[in-house]
């Protein structure tokens, strides 16, 4: 591992990411929330109740054209609710997501647990445009609210045994017709990351996105973002964030170990063994487009994987 965690809580940012936030936030297309709205003439206090939309001709660093609204909330993957990408959002219409608590805990000095509408309130929410690369092959620019997992990380002040992040989705059979229908499955899903790569600025929890709550078909009201990997490690519907020594088990890790790993980085260079990842659909485009080594987001992450053979599919 190229960094020790093995510090004081203070110090758990590596010292050359936190140097360079500000250039890591405007090489990816960050802007804060409330430099959006007051650019859009809205004044006072940002509430991501308000309706607010992001302004057509919005890009990502890269140039590339955010991707409608209609098209990225109506074509999704949520197991829990449907295999079927197209009837995600009609299934997951009426999804109780109020009251909705997220615990952190695990080797950490601090275990709390925190409401959705105090994280609101206690972390500064940003806007994030990302790229979303799916592992089966199509992808999305989708413009995210939201906060660093690395601040709400902090505060539980992880203990220097804590090597590793493991999250736990929602399990809520009643409301989610796919945990009851796919009996295989290990529910309830759970994602993992590397300590560091949990630290990085890149990585967030997303409350909203287009300027709105999210949908329910889109994690509401809180999910994970990492855009240098596949989609399926952004985990929706986030319950339970554990700080643990060992690598943890992932869903998709533990249902198909030889398709999908723990790192599961964008990488356009590794196939996955039933098919290229040479090159994407964009969402509402035509034609295929060359898949970019780590989404794109090569020059902030690339260190995290030095010593790592990047040909290999871990
Ligand atoms: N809880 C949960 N999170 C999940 C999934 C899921 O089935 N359940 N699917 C993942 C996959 S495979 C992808 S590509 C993205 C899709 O996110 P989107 O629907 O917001 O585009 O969510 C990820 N997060
Ligand atoms: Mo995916």
């Amino acid at each position: 591992m190229p960094h020790d965690y093995g510090v004081s809580p203070s110090e758990i940012t590596p010292e050359h990411v936190y140097v360079h936030r500000r250039e890591f936030l405007k090489l990816a297309g960050i802007s804060t929330l409330s430099g959006l709205l007051a650019a859009c003439g809205v004044s006072g206090t940002p509430s991501l109740a308000q309706e607010t939309s992001v302004p057509s001709g919005h890009t990502d660093e890269l140039g590339d054209p955010v991707t409608p609204y209609d098209i990225t909330s109506t074509y999704n993957n949520y197991y829990e609710f449907s295999t079927d990408k197209r009837a995600v959002h009609r299934l997951a219409k009426d999804f109780p997501t109020d009251p909705w608590t997220v615990e952190v805990t695990g080797l950490v000095h601090k275990p709390f647990k925190i409401g959705l509408e105090d994280i609101l309130r206690e972390f500064p929410q940003e806007e994030r445009i990302y790229r979303l690369r799916c592992v089966e092959g199509w992808s999305a620019v989708i413009p995210w609210q939201g906060f660093p997992l690395a601040d709400l990380l902090k505060r539980a002040e992880p203990k220097s045994e804590a090597r590793y992040v493991r999250f736990v989705a929602v399990y809520n059979p009643d409301a989610m017709p796919g945990q009851r229908k796919y009996k295989t499955f290990p529910w309830p899903y759970t994602e993992g990351l590397r300590l560091d790569e949990a630290m990085h600025p890149l990585t967030i929890l997303a409350t909203g996105m287009y300027g709105k709550l999210l949908p329910p078909q889109n994690g509401a009201p809180l999910r994970l973002v990492v855009p240098w990997k596949y989609g399926f490690k952004s985990i929706k519907a986030v319950v339970r964030i554990e700080l643990v020594a060992e690598q943890p088990k992932t869903l998709w890790n533990t249902v198909a170990p030889h398709e999908y790993g723990f790192y599961a980085n964008v990488n356009p260079n590794v196939p996955h063994p039933r098919w290229s990842q040479a090159t994407e659909r964009r969402l509402g485009e035509k034609g295929r487009r060359p898949t970019l080594m780590f989404n794109g987001y090569e020059e902030q992450v690339a260190y995290l994987y030095e010593g790592m053979d990047l040909r290999v599919n871990y």
